[in-house]
C-alpha cells in the first residue's frame, strides 16, 4: 500500500498544517512499516478550526434533526461495503487482532445506526404543570462547538460515539484522533464528508496532545470537550475547562477492573470471561481486567487452568485470523508493562507464567508481549493491585468472604468494570450493590458494551456522564418551554398580579 498523504480538514477543505510540519504514522506491528504522514497541527490550525465550527453551527442547528441524522445513514450504508478493508487498514494500524479491528468497526456502525435512529424518537418531554390550562416542553438545545479528542484503542468506535451524539442534535465539532491512529480518524472523515456533512460542521485536526490537544481544549470558542483516554490528560482537561464557567468535560479515564469467581462459578464461563477480559486488545481496553479475584475454594485449579490457557494465548500478526493478541501500541506500552511486572515480582507476586516482551523474527519490529500472570495475596499496600497496567499483566487473587471480595475490587482509585462469575444472584446482588463501577456484568467478562448503554465509570474513571448513547446529556442543554391557552395569566404556587 502506498503511505497516505494525510490532511486536516477544515471548513470543508482538506489542507495541510500552517508550520508545514507532518508526523508519521507507524503500524505497531512492524514500525518499519508506515502507513501515512499528517499535519503536525498547532493552535493557529486549531482556532482555524474551532472558527469555522463556530461559523457552521447556527445553520446546522436549524437543520431538522431527521435530515442530520440522514449523513448518518448515508455513512453506515458506505463504510459497510468498506467494512473489511477498514478493519484491516485498522488491524495495522493500531495492532488489534484482525476479529476484534472487525468488531470496532461493528461497533462504530452501531453508533452512528443509534444515532440515525434517535432522531425519529422522541427528543423531549411533555410535562403537566399546577394550572390546567398551562403544559411545559422539555426540549433540548445543542450546546454548540464540541471538541472530540480520541484514543487509539478503539480508533473507529469511539469517535463514533463522542461525534455521533454531538453532530446529530445539532452540535458542530473539531475532532482530534489520536496521534497514534490518524489514518482512522482521517477515514472517518472522508466518510462523513461523502455522507454529505455540510463544510464546517466536522472539522478534522491532526496532531499530538501538547500541538493540538492542548489548545483545542483552552479554546474559548469550545463549549464541551468530550476526551477518552488517560486520567492525567483527562483531569488535566478537566482542570482547563474548569476555569471557563461555560465548558464542560465529559471524560473517559483508565480503570483497574477485576473479574470476580465465587465457589459455587460455572468453571468454563469463569476461565473464559477472564481470558476475554484479560487479553482480548492485549490487555489494553479501559474495561480490561489485570485482577482475578477467585474464592480459595478454586484458586489451585482455577490458577492452573488459567496459566494453561494463557501459555496458548497466540501473539503475532494482527492480520493473521488466528492471532489472540496483536502488539502493544508501542515501546513506551511495553517499558510500563516490565516496570509493573517488576513491581508484582517486588511486592511479593508468585509468577506463574513468565510473559512479557517478546524478541526474534517475527517480532522484531514491534512491541509484542506475551501475559504475564502471577499469584498475589490481597494487602492494601500494593500497588499492582490498585493501579492500571493497560497491558496483559494478571494478578490471580484469593478471597475467603464476600466481604473481602467487595473490598479487592473496591481498593483502587478507579470504578470502571466488574464481572461477576456466580449461579447465586444474591452474591450478585451484593456487588451489584456495594461496588463501585460504571459497567458491571455478571457470567460475562468485563468487557465488551454495546454502544445503547451507558459508557463511562466513577471515582478517577470518569466523570459521572457517559459516553456512548448517553452523551447527549453532555452535548445538550434541557430547556423548559411553558405555554399557557387560558386568556388570562395564572401563576402556579399561588402567584397572583392583583395590587392590594
Ligand atoms: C475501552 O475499553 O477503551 O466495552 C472501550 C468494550 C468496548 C469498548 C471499550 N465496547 O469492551
Amino acid at each position: 500500500m502506498s503511505v497516505v498523504k494525510g490532511k486536516n480538514f477544515i471548513n470543508g477543505k482538506w489542507i495541510d498544517s500552517h508550520s508545514g510540519e507532518t508526523f508519521e504514522s507507524r503500524s505497531p506491528a512492524n514500525q518499519d512499516e508506515v502507513l501515512g504522514i499528517f499535519p503536525r497541527s498547532n493552535a493557529q490550525d486549531v482556532d482555524e478550526a474551532v472558527r469555522a465550527a463556530r461559523k457552521a453551527f447556527p445553520a446546522w442547528r436549524a437543520v431538522s434533526r431527521i435530515k442530520r441524522g440522514e449523513v448518518f445513514d448515508n455513512f453506515v450504508q458506505m463504510v459497510k461495503k468498506d467494512h473489511e478493508d477498514l478493519s484491516r487498514l485498522m488491524a495495522r494500524e493500531c495492532g488489534k487482532a484482525i476479529n476484534e479491528s472487525r468488531a470496532d468497526l461493528t461497533e462504530g456502525i452501531h453508533m452512528a445506526q443509534y444515532v440515525f435512529g434517535m432522531t425519529r424518537m422522541p427528543a423531549g418531554d411533555v410535562i403537566a404543570s399546577e394550572i390546567a390550562e398551562k403544559d411545559a416542553t422539555m426540549r433540548r438545545h445543542p450546546k454548540g462547538v464540541v471538541a472530540a479528542i480520541t484514543p487509539w484503542n478503539f480508533p473507529f468506535a469511539i469517535p463514533l460515539w463522542l461525534l455521533g451524539p454531538s453532530l446529530v442534535e445539532g452540535n458542530t465539532a473539531v475532532f482530534k484522533p489520536s496521534e497514534d491512529t490518524p489514518l482512522m480518524g482521517q477515514k472517518i472523515i472522508e466518510y462523513l464528508e461523502r455522507a454529505g456533512i455540510p463544510p464546517g460542521v466536522v472539522n478534522l485536526v491532526q496532531g499530538d496532545g501538547e500541538g493540538a490537544g492542548r489548545p483545542l481544549v483552552a479554546h474559548p470558542e469550545v463549549d464541551v470537550v468530550a476526551f477518552t483516554g488517560s486520567y492525567d490528560a483527562g483531569s488535566e482537561i478537566r482542570k482547563v475547562c474548569a476555569a471557563s464557567p461555560h465548558k464542560f468535560a465529559v471524560c473517559e479515564m483508565g480503570g483497574k477492573n477485576a473479574v470476580i469467581v465465587f465457589d459455587d462459578a460455572d468453571f468454563q464461563i469463569a476461565l473464559n470471561a477472564s481470558l476475554l477480559s484479560a487479553y482480548k486488545t492485549t490487555g489494553q481496553r479501559c474495561v480490561s481486567s489485570g485482577k482475578l479475584i477467585v474464592h480459595e475454594s478454586l484458586y489451585a485449579k482455577f490458577c492452573e487452568e488459567f496459566v494453561k490457557l494463557s501459555k496458548r494465548v497466540s501473539v503475532g500478526d494482527p492480520l493473521n485470523e488466528k492471532t489472540f493478541m496483536g502488539p502493544l501500541i508501542n515501546d513506551a506500552g511495553r517499558k510500563k508493562m516490565e516496570y509493573y511486572n517488576d513491581l508484582a515480582r517486588k511486592e511479593g507476586g508468585r509468577v506463574l507464567f513468565e510473559g512479557g516482551p517478546l524478541t526474534g523474527k517475527e517480532y522484531g519490529r514491534g512491541a509484542f508481549v506475551s501475559p504475564f500472570v502471577y499469584q498475589m495475596d490481597y494487602d492494601p499496600k500494593f500497588r499492582v493491585l490498585r493501579e492500571e497496567v493497560f497491558a496483559p499483566n494478571v494478578a490471580i487473587v484469593p478471597f475467603c468472604t464476600i466481604d473481602e471480595a467487595i473490598q479487592i475490587y473496591n481498593d483502587t482509585d478507579y470504578g470502571l468494570a466488574l464481572a461477576v462469575i456466580t449461579e447465586d444472584y444474591r452474591k450478585a446482588w451484593r456487588l451489584r450493590e456495594e461496588c463501585e463501577y460504571g459497567l458491571g456484568y455478571v457470567n460475562l467478562p468485563s468487557i465488551g458494551a454495546e454502544v445503547h448503554l451507558p459508557f463511562g465509570g466513577v471515582k478517577k474513571s470518569g466523570t459521572g456522564m457517559p459516553s456512548a448513547a448517553t452523551l447527549i446529556d453532555a452535548v445538550t442543554h434541557r430547556t423548559a418551554w411553558t405555554v399557557n391557552h387560558a386568556a388570562e395569566i395564572k401563576m402556579a404556587q399561588g402567584l397572583k398580579a392583583q395590587i392590594e
